[in-house]
């Protein structure tokens, strides 16, 4: 089946929260990709070195919709991914901030494609627009949502608004329901998931850890280079093998803190763990356990390669 088109030969992208853990990675890799000029990184604050110095980077604030207007004139941007966004722990905090952020920034940016001044839009959803009535285990594409957070609610409207600018606008928007993500070159910030990075850097350089989640809370979670070839593949698949325009369900492995403890212990035998469960329990108690991401694998050729013991071993490698 070829499903991938000449569309991405010619893109001049923006990143939008380009200096965060997703952000970072994928603005290095579209750089390495396309050249470094074709790749306009933006966030409300600079990043690391690493990003800073491998190409153009605009101070932007996504919710202000002539900022982004002016910085894709200037650049003749074709294709946004718009990263920015607050995430589930800190959400619950700034419900109204977090709100604003994600929906306006969203709104921004599918108001481009409307106008034709954008041709195509990633948008990260999550699995988060899952609640406590959704079925846990292989959560299926279609089926109960009622997200219980704030960060979920925005995350599920989200999608509905991007399924309906593609159907009343054609505006061309693709989206990935992510799961946890695992990564070493960039901190997460203010997630659930969040104490799946940071059980590495504190068996490094401590040797303990403390952790947030009971140490049975099996959640679905993704080593960072599956999460951006997913979404380079989706972006890189032709429009008509797109039949999903809200988000699509991805899935590698799941995993609970215990099971990543015993991970990292083969490793470093010494490593030990405590478990003081806070606030995020709540979270992490209404998301699912696995997901079904049959349709990914149907429509554009999912496959996750990284599964916990690889995911392990590139961490503490890439950390140390
Ligand atoms: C979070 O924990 O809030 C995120 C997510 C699952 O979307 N990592």
């Amino acid at each position: 089946m070829y499903i991938f088109n000449v569309f991405l030969m010619q893109q001049t992208i923006l990143i939008i929260g380009a200096c965060g853990q997703i952000g970072t990675e994928l603005t290095l890799l579209l750089r390495e990709q396309h050249g470094a000029d074709a790749v306009i990184a933006s966030d409300i604050r600079q990043g690391n070195d690493g990003l800073m110095d491998s190409g153009p980077f605009e101070i932007l604030d996504a919710t202000d919709y002539d900022a982004l207007e002016e910085v894709v004139a200037y650049y003749g941007v074709d294709t946004v991914y718009l990263m920015a966004a607050m995430l589930s722990a800190t959400a619950e905090k700034f419900p109204e901030r977090a709100w604003d952020l994600n929906m306006n920034s969203l709104f921004n940016v599918l108001n481009l494609g409307k106008e034709k001044k954008v041709d195509r839009i990633f948008w990260p959803s999550s699995i988060a627009v899952f609640g406590p009535n959704t079925p846990k285990t292989k959560t299926p594409q279609h089926t109960i949502m009622e997200p219980s957070t704030v960060y979920g609610i925005s995350k599920q409207s989200g999608e509905r608004w991007c399924e309906y600018y593609f159907e009343k606008y054609g505006v061309d928007v693709r989206s990935i329901r992510y799961p946890g993500l695992v990564s070493w070159k960039t901190m997460p910030g203010g997630g659930t998931t969040d104490y799946a990075v940071e059980i590495y850097h504190e068996a490094l350089s401590k040797g303990s850890y403390d952790c947030f989640l009971d140490s049975d809370t099996e959640l679905p979670m993704m080593f960072m280079e599956d999460a951006i070839r997913a979404t380079l593949t989706l972006m890189d698949t032709a429009s008509e093998h797109i039949k999903i325009r809200s988000s699509y369900n991805l899935a590698a492995m799941s995993f609970t803190p215990s099971d990543i403890v015993k991970s990292i212990q083969k490793k470093l035998p010494d490593f030990t763990v405590s478990y003081t469960s806070d606030s995020r329990q709540k979270i992490a108690d209404s998301w699912p356990n696995s997901i079904d991401d049959s349709f990914a694998r149907n429509d554009w050729g999912w496959a996750p390669e990284y599964d916990l013991e690889r995911t392990t071993k590139e961490m503490l490698q890439n950390l140390r």
